[in-house]
Parts: C-alpha cells; sequence; structure tokens
C-alpha cells in the first residue's frame, strides 16, 4: 500500500463531508488530518510566498460544503484576531510551527474594551487543531524570524467574510476572504 498522501486525504475528506459535516464527522475529519503525514512534495508549486502578508491557496471546494486550503505564512507573519463564522475550522501544520492565541468571543459588538485572551498554544508539524466560535477567536501566526510555515485548513461549512477585531477595542469589521490562487479545478476524486 503506498503512502497516506495528500490526494488521498483529500478523496477520504469528500467521502466523509459529501452530506456535510455531521457531528461524528467532527472527530473523523481530526482523525483524516492527523492521519496524514505531511510530505513536501504533496503541494509542490502550490506554495506562494509573499512578504506582504500570508497567503491562501485553495485546493477544493468540497461541492459547495467545504473548503480545503493551504495557507503559507512568511516569517513573522499572523493573522489578525478573527471569528469563523458558523463553521468549523480544522487546522493542521504541513512545515514549520505557528503560534494561536485564542480569545474570548465579545458577546457585545463594540464594548470598548480590550480582548481578552484566554490561551497560548502552539501547533508543531502534523498537529492539529479544530476550532468554532463557541470556543472563541484567534490569531495565527509564524514567530520564525528564519524558516516560513505551511498550514492546511478546512472550513465547513465555507464561508466568504468573516470578523476582524481590533484587539483594543474589541471592535469588527466584516472582510472578504479571497483566495491568491485556486487549483479547485485540479481536484479529482479517486
Ligand atoms: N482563518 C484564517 C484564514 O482562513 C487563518 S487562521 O486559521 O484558521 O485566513
Ligand atoms: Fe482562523
Amino acid at each position: 500500500m503506498g503512502r497516506y498522501d495528500l490526494k488521498a486525504l483529500q478523496s477520504d475528506l469528500r467521502s466523509e463531508l459529501k452530506n456535510g459535516l455531521s457531528k461524528d464527522s467532527v472527530e473523523r475529519v481530526k482523525e483524516l488530518m492527523s492521519q496524514y503525514k505531511s510530505s513536501p512534495k504533496d503541494w509542490e508549486g502550490k506554495e506562494l510566498w509573499s512578504d506582504e502578508k500570508y497567503t491562501r491557496t485553495l485546493l477544493d471546494k468540497g461541492n459547495g460544503l467545504y473548503n480545503l486550503m493551504i495557507l503559507c505564512w512568511n516569517r513573522n507573519q499572523e493573522s489578525p484576531i478573527h471569528n469563523h463564522p458558523n463553521s468549523h475550522c480544522f487546522m493542521k501544520t504541513l512545515k514549520g510551527e505557528v503560534f494561536e492565541e485564542l480569545y474570548k468571543n465579545p458577546d457585545v459588538t463594540s464594548c470598548g474594551c480590550k480582548m481578552e485572551k484566554i490561551a497560548d498554544r502552539v501547533y508543531k508539524l502534523n498537529d492539529v487543531a479544530h476550532i468554532t466560535d463557541e470556543d472563541g477567536l484567534h490569531r495565527v501566526g509564524n514567530k520564525s524570524h528564519v524558516d516560513g510555515a505551511v498550514t492546511l485548513h478546512l472550513y465547513s461549512p465555507p464561508f466568504s467574510t468573516c470578523r476582524k477585531y481590533d484587539d483594543d477595542t474589541s471592535k469588527y469589521t466584516e472582510v472578504p476572504m479571497r483566495f491568491d490562487q485556486d487549483f479547485s479545478d485540479q481536484f479529482s476524486f479517486i
């Protein structure tokens, strides 16, 4: 039997999520993403590095039921604090390591107070994370001054905007989610 590669994982995710994300499939998606062991040749030619911001590359639109993508975090790049509206976010480290700051989800839109941090986490190579807005909001990034980091993300259901929060005031603005590259038409179900 061959290696459980990214294509095999993509196929298993398609099967698991063919009717959308059920309660049981949350655990199953985590298992599948853990079972896959990262190998850079699996995403060769799909990395995109920018000096401006982390990049987002779409791998699969999951029949409209989820989005699977690769994010490339250049040295010292990080996201703003943001949510994942009504969606489950699964994240796996494919290269390097990323940090996550978890924040309390502010109930009011603008309390004028600072965002409250509730956890600091690090995800090393092949670690898998999962978050919903009920768990909190997060900032993710790459603290390395030397190496880039690559992460694999699955969002189900997919979303096209998210809220970006100001650290000091907890005020949010709605921002569109953009893809810097789209390889989703290359996906073929094995
Ligand atoms: N949610 C962010 C994005 O899709 C990345 S942080 O990990 O969920 O751009
Ligand atoms: Fe996120």
